[in-house]
């Protein structure tokens, strides 16, 4: 409106924190355990030796978080595993749930 001054105090602004969402990459018998590491340190960005370790836990335990990511991003990476793996005939699978 003309002639209105807004003062700064009452501006409120609101910074809702994003939902985040963990990536979940689960075991299966038939990707090779080079592949699993592959896909940890090109897709998720992570060290050979972290890869190496989540790998062996996600092998052992039958599940295990791989990161934990806004939305969009989770969705993306869960979706490029099943792109990268399927071109490769693996059966590998990430999935995603709310923190
Ligand atoms: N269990 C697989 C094997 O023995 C290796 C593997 C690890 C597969 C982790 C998937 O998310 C996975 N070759």
């Amino acid at each position: 409106m003309a002639g209105q001054t807004i003062f700064k105090e009452d501006i409120k602004i609101k910074l809702k924190k994003p939902r985040m969402y963990r990536v979940i990459l689960l075991n299966d018998d038939y990707t090779t355990m080079d592949f699993v590491v592959e896909v940890l340190t090109t897709i998720f960005h992570k060290s050979v030796a972290e890869a190496t370790r989540i790998m062996f836990d996600v092998h052992q335990k039958g599940r295990g978080v791989v990161g934990i990511y806004p939305y969009d991003i989770a969705l993306t990476k869960v979706t490029q595993v099943e792109e990268v793996a399927s071109e490769k005939g693996f059966p590998l699978k990430a999935v995603m749930e709310e923190e």
